[in-house]
């Protein structure tokens, strides 16, 4: 398998960290293509456990090179940080490689991020408040700042001034705050060259020329499918593509080189932040979900929205995706059910819809369609073969497999690195 994209099917935190974790001491370079340090992969290794933000989770594998491509916006005092707290825990960040075309995260991009999501009032977005959306619109904009722009002070300053110019009339006019000085983020960004210089690398060439030489890639999506700007839940969304073809655009890697899509589903729904989500629980089953799964945001710590398995989110991932395999992870977190309802299809207006409606406000008003499958009570997460699942938990995933339109390749059974099933 020399190139694996591995992506997230619903709407992030299905546990991608510890799938790239797991896959990371079989690979030679992990490559995180798109998003910043909004993501949030929490891994569990032994008695320590890693929160990563920016960094692609294969930091964590010794003989991983890990790779941020130029898809990725980068907060370049986050990125010290934390690399040095990982330092710090013994973790060896030498081989870390940064694209000299990646975009940069300045203060204004989170000054903005902030005081738009306060002025949208009851229609904010429920962003991470890192600047991605602003950094995102930069880029689209023609206006952003890349990696490569702080290794000549005349062109940084040049464009500095000229994002901030109409940025400092909206901040001051229409938000009601201070402008903010461009020689003052001159200065904050080129602070960090000399730091940042032995790592930056034409990453693109770096990649395809490893897959010449036969190594194998995996690229590790940040967020999901459903948050995709493209193919999510707009305008609920993260600012890029978090579907599969992002691993090509934000990585230079053409498309017919990509062997494998692998897409982490968790074995009921989660979500942060606003927007659609038909199989949510606002009730006790969900403040049980949510306490079981331990469901908090890994980046900023807002209660994660909780609800059941929604069969034609995964099919719709399968679909944009092209999804050869599943990882199901947190079946653990549904023993002790009697009964599990998985949604098959929804009802919109009287009407039986089996894929995700292509109208947003259909979707807003898609009440899922259950089936109810059967519960198991005993505790699964010594389990290390199919076999040794309880025969209702085995009946759920091939439920789920039969649904989903892919196979299901590995169950996860708990947090801990060892606690998964491998079946292909
Ligand atoms: P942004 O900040 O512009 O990307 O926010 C736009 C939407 O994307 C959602 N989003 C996320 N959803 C789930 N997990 C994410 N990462 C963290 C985690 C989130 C956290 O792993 O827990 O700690 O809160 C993530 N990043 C962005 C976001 O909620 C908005 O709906
Ligand atoms: P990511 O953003 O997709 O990497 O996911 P997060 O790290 O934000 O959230 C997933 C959480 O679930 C983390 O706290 C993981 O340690 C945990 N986790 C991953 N797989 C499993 C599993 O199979 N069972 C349980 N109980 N927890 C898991
Ligand atoms: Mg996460």
């Amino acid at each position: 398998m020399p190139a694996v994209v591995l992506i997230g099917a619903q709407w992030g935190d299905e546990g991608k960290g510890k799938a790239t974790d797991l896959l990371g001491s079989r690979v030679d370079y992990v490559v995180k293509f798109n998003g910043g340090n909004n993501a949030g992969h929490t891994v569990v290794v032994g008695d320590e456990k890693y929160a990563l933000h920016l960094l692609p989770s294969g930091i964590l594998s010794p003989g991983v090179i890990p790779v941020i491509a130029n898809g990725v916006v980068v907060d370049i005092e986050v990125l010290f940080n934390e690399l040095d707290a990982l330092s710090a825990r013994g973790v060896d960040v030498s081989r870390l490689l940064l694209s000299a075309n990646a975009h940069v995260i300045t203060a204004y991009h989170r000054t903005l991020d902030r005081v738009t999501e306060r002025f949208l009032g009851k229609r904010q977005i429920g962003t991470t408040g890192r600047g991605i959306g602003p950094t995102y619109a930069d880029k689209i904009n023609r206006v952003g700042i890349r990696v490569q722009d702080l290794f000549d002070e005349g062109i940084l300053r040049q464009k500095v001034e000229g994002a901030l110019d109409l940025k400092n009339h909206l901040l001051v006019k229409v938000y009601n705050r201070r402008s903010m000085s461009a020689d003052e983020i001159v200065d904050d960004l080129l602070a960090y060259t000399d730091r940042l210089r032995p790592m930056v690398a034409d990453t693109s060439l770096v990649l395809n020329r490893a897959l010449d030489d036969g190594r194998t890639v995996l690229f590790e999506g940040g967020q999901a499918t459903m948050l995709d700007v493209d193919h999510g839940t707009y305008p609920f969304v993260t600012s890029s593509n978090a579907t599969s073809g992002g691993a090509s655009t934000g990585s230079g890697v053409a498309p017919g080189r990509l062997d494998r899509v692998i897409a982490v589903v968790k074995a009921y729904t989660t979500r942060v932040g606003a927007g659609p989500f038909p199989t949510e629980l606002n009730d006790e089953s969900g403040e049980w979900l949510r306490g079981r799964g331990f469901e908090f945001g890994t980046t900023t710590g807002r209660p994660r929205r909780t609800g059941w398995y929604d069969a034609p989110i995964a099919r719709y991932s399968t679909r944009i995706n092209g999804v050869t395999d599943f990882v199901l992870t947190k079946l653990d977190v549904l023993t002790g059910l009697e009964t599990i309802p998985v949604a098959v299809a929804y009802d919109v207006d009287g009407t039986r819809v089996d894929e995700v409606p292509v109208s947003q406000s259909d979707f807003h008003h898609a009440v899922p369609i259950y089936e109810e499958l059967p519960g198991w009570q005993e505790d699964i997460s010594g389990a290390r073969t199919f076999e040794d699942l309880p025969p209702a938990a085995q009946a759920y995933v091939l439920a789920l497999e039969e649904l989903s339109g892919a196979r299901i390749s590995a169950i996860g059974v708990g947090p801990d690195r060892e606690a998964i099933v491998v079946r292909h």
